[in-house]
Order: C-alpha cells, then structure tokens, then sequence
C-alpha cells in the first residue's frame, strides 16, 4: 500500500473488560501488527484500558484513520458478552467491516457469528498469515473465501474456509510491536514476552491444548538465541528489567525443553543481566538443578498448575502428574525462595465430599512442608470452567448439563452435597473480600516487581 495521509489503515482493539484492572500487553496483538506493518499495511493498537473504552472515542480514530478493518481480541470467553456490546456499538457508529480472533472465537465462531450480524470475519488459529492476507484481499477487492483460516458471511450465510496450519518455525515471526509497553511499563514495570507456543499436556479444561494441537504441532520453542536477543532489545530500547514469560508452559519438553531454558538462563548469566523474571509451568518440570539455575538468572515467580491434592481428580483431568509431585515441586520452589502462584481447581462438575477433604488436607501439608513464605493464597472457590473447545465442555454438553450458551455458562455439581458447600463458601468468600477490599488490603499476596519483595 503506497503510504500517504490517505492511506487506509487496521485498528486493533485490546477490549476493555471489568475484570482485569492492571494493563497488560496484548502480545498477540502485538504479533498481528508487526506482521500488518510488514506487509506495508498502516496499523494502530488501541487497548481500551490505556486509550479509552468508549465507543464514541474508537468511532473518531476509526474516521481519522480512514480505517478499512477493525480487528478485536477476545483472549477470555467470559468477557465475550462485555466485548460483543461494545463491538455492536462500535458497528452503529462506524460500518466498518469487523474482524474477530483469539481461542476463544476460534472455537465458538458459528455461535458468535449467528447472535452478532455486527462481526464480518472470524480468523480461526494464529493470525499472522490471516489477517494480512484478509486485508490485502478486502483492499484489492478480491474473494476472501479464497482465504484460509477464516469464517465470514455471505448475505444471511455463514461459511467456512479451510484451517491454516500454523507457522511451524516461529523465529521466522517478526517480534511483537510493543506500542504500549512505555504506559504498561509505567503502570507494572513488567513487559510480557513470549517464548514458545502450546503446550505439551492434554488436560480436560484447557483451551489451550485444543487450540494449539488443531493447527500444528501441540508445542513449539522459539530458539534461545532468538529470545535473548528479544529480551536484549527491550532492555536497550525501553530500559525493561522484569519480564513475564507469557508461556503457558515456559519449559517444554524434558530434552529440548529442558535444554533451552538451561541456556536462556545461561545467557542471561553470561551477559550478566541484572533482570527478574516470572514463568508458568508444570510440576513435573520442576527439578532443583535446573530451577537453582533460573533462580540465578533472575527467576523470582512460576504460575503453577497444581490443580488438586486428590490423585482421583489429577486423573480425571488428565494432568499426567502426581500428588507427590505437586508436592515436591512446591518443597523446591519455596526452599529457592521463589514465589508460587498455584493454579488450584477446588470444584468440578463431579467433584466428591472425600476429594474435598483431600484437598484441604493437601493444602495444610502444602504448609508445613514450605513453610508458606513464598505461597500465593488459594482461590477456596475455583471451579472448571467448561472453555470452548475443551473436552470438560464436550462432556457436558454431551450429558446435557450444560446450561446456557458459551457467553453465559453455568453447569450444577452432580453431588447437590458439594454443590451446597460450593454456594455457601462462594458467599463467605465474596463477604471476606469485600471487606478487604473495603480496608484497602490486598486479595492475594503478590510479587512486587518494583520492590522484588511479595506484598502481603
Ligand atoms: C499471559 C496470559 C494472561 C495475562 C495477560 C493476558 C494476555 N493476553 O497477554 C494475564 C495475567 C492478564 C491473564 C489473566 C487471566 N487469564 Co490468561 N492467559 C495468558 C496466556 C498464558 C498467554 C496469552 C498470550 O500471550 N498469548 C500469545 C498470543 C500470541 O496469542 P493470542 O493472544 O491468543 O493471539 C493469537 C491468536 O489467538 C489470534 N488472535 C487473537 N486475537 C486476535 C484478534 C484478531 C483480530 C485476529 C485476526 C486474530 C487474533 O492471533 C494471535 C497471534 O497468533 C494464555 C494462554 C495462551 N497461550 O494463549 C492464557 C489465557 C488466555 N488466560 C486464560 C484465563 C482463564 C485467564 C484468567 C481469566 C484466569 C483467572 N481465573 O484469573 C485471568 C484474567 C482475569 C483476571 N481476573 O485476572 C485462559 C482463557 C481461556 C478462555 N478460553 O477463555 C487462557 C487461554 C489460559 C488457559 N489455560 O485456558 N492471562
Ligand atoms: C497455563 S496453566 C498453568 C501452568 C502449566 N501449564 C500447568 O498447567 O501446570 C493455566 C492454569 O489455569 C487454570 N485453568 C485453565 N483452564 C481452566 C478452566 N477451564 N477452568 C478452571 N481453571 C482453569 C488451571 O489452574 C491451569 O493450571
Ligand atoms: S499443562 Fe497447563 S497449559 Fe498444558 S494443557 Fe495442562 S493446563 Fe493447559
């Protein structure tokens, strides 16, 4: 596209969602524009939460712009409903064609697209390839069923084109735009980085093995070299020194896996990088070594799915770890002094009075055995939720007890015992946090990026 003042451009939105108070940048929306701009097409990144979450405010870019394609991210299903009433709002004002992705949409796109005539477009996977080629299609007037990776309408119909598979080699990815990141990193003092895509287990609630395994292979590692080099132009360009690691499994594989996050934190070692960091990954990655080893390149948070103390519900969900584990990887962590923040599931759609028990035992032992310094508190109330795409919400579905659509879900526990206990606890607990909302206390203990102190 030749570039002048009239030159058409894509507006990218990151929604605003009550939920999420801190800013964060959307890496994925990052990617999708750096690869935009380098297939020459103008791009502006408008997160809601940083720019203003009125409709009216994005209508006025939109004109100013001469925008020819809003594209907007729904990266958690339950802000869709939030989100699609902005996106109808947004369409009164604007016209212009409106083009949605993420997990989420991927995997509920014929609903979506049927209840909101407002969206034209959904890319199904990554976008990279997609929405470039989506745009330049639209701009040149061409067939966009000709487009792989995309759903659209035709009239009242809505059709399909085939997937896309996703880029194998993701070094071969431009890295992600960062236009937020100044006000982000004013705000937190954190910049997001992402090293690897999927994941290598298979558990039941997780979209993010059906999404990643539909497209390619389940689990792909960026090079070392390539997120060194990354993490040193953040430095250089924005003064970066805390970086959270995106992955939703940072260590990957025991072989390669392993391999690679020895030597990223051998090069931060080796450049002699004064930078904290914080990961997600599984128990069974934790091994002392090799965690000693990222705690001395700067490790000082792992987001840990731990899931349950009941070995029965482990199984169930198909996590391919064992209570044992979960425990052992707990003792490693707090004995290297690194804060953990356990993804802990209380209650699923089955779950029993003993597994119950069991879990509340797990947490005391999870106490005495780490001595809690270093332990964000548990969500006493978590419970599965049935994503889109996973196989918890094909199974509910299937037995007919899911009610409501994926914009607005809800399923009972089967033990009306436990779901008893369920409803009583959710109330104690919205009662505690109100009042230590009302007193200015934090809900869970924290990581301090600023301080590299937790916040109690
Ligand atoms: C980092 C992260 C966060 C960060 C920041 C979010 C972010 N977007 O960066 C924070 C900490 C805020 C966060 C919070 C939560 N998270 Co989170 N998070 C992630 C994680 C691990 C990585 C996100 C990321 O960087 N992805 C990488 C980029 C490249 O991918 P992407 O954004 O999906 O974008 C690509 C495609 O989807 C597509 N695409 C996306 N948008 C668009 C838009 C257009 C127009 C197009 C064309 C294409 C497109 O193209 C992009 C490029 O390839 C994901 C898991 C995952 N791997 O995705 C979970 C994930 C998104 N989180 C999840 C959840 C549930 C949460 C919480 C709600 C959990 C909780 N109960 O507290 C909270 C949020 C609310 C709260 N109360 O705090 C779920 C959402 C599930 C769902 N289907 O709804 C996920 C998928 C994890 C999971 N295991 O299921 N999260
Ligand atoms: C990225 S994983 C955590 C790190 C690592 N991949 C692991 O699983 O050990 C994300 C966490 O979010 C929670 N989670 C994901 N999907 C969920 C769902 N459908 N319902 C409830 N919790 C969910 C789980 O606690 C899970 O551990
Ligand atoms: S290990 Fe974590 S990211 Fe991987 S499938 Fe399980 S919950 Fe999802």
């Amino acid at each position: 596209m030749p570039s002048s003042k009239h030159t058409q451009s894509v507006l990218l939105i990151n929604p605003y969602w009550r939920q999420l108070t801190e800013p964060y940048e959307h890496l994925g929306l990052g990617y999708l524009a750096a690869c935009l701009r380098q297939s020459g097409v103008k791009t502006i990144i408008w997160d809601m939460l940083l720019m203003g979450d009125k409709a009216e405010q994005i209508a006025a870019k939109v004109q100013q712009e001469r925008v020819a394609l809003i594209g907007v991210s729904i990266t958690f299903q339950q802000s869709a409903k939030e989100i699609m009433a902005k996106i109808r709002q947004i369409k009164r004002l604007t016209q212009v064609p409106i083009v949605v992705g993420g997990i989420y949409p991927t995997f509920a796109a014929q609903e979506l697209m049927t209840l909101y005539p407002e969206i034209d477009f959904i890319v199904k996977g990554e976008g990279e390839e997609t929405l470039p080629e989506l745009v330049h299609t639209l701009l040149a007037g061409g067939d966009v069923k000709k487009v792989p990776g995309l759903f659209g309408r035709t009239g009242s119909a809505i059709w399909e084109s085939p997937d896309r598979p996703s880029v194998d080699n993701l070094d071969k990815l431009p890295w992600p735009a960062r236009d937020t990141l100044p006000q982000v990193l004013e705000k937190t003092g954190c910049a997001s980085i992402l090293s690897s895509r999927g994941c290598y287990g298979r558990c039941t609630f997780c979209s993010v093995d059906a999404f990643f395994s539909r497209f390619g292979r389940k689990m792909r590692l960026r090079s070392a070299g390539d997120v060194l080099a990354e993490m040193e132009y953040l430095q250089k360009t924005y003064g970066v020194k805390n970086f959270a690691f995106n992955d939703a499994e940072f260590i990957g594989s025991k072989g390669r896996g392993k391999a690679r996050a020895r030597e990223i934190a051998e090069g931060i070692l080796a450049r002699g990088w004064q930078i904290q960091f914080s990961i997600q990954c599984r128990v069974n990655d934790v091994e002392e070594e090799l965690f000693a080893l990222l705690k001395r390149a700067g490790l000082r948070k792992v987001f840990l799915g731990v899931e349950s103390g009941s070995q029965a519900v482990l199984d169930r969900f198909q996590k391919d770890a064992t209570v044992e584990e979960n425990l052992q990887a707990l003792k490693i962590l707090s004995a290297l002094e690194i804060f953990v923040a356990m993804g802990f599931i209380m209650f699923d759609d089955v779950t029993t009075l003993s597994e119950l028990a069991e879990n509340i035992q797990f947490l005391q032992k999870v106490r005495a055995v780490t001595g809690n310094a270093y332990l964000a508190e548990v969500d006493p109330v978590s419970k599965v939720l049935p994503f889109a795409g996973t196989k918890v919400e094909a199974r509910l579905k299937k037995e007919k007890r899911y009610r409501g659509n994926s914009l607005d879900f809800d399923y009972a526990i089967k033990d009306p015992v436990v779901e008893t206990v369920y409803r009583v606890l959710c109330l104690l607990t919205n009662f505690s946090r109100k009042i230590k909302a009302k007193r200015g206390q934090p809900l869970y203990r924290e990581f301090d990026w600023q301080t590299g102190q937790i916040k109690h």
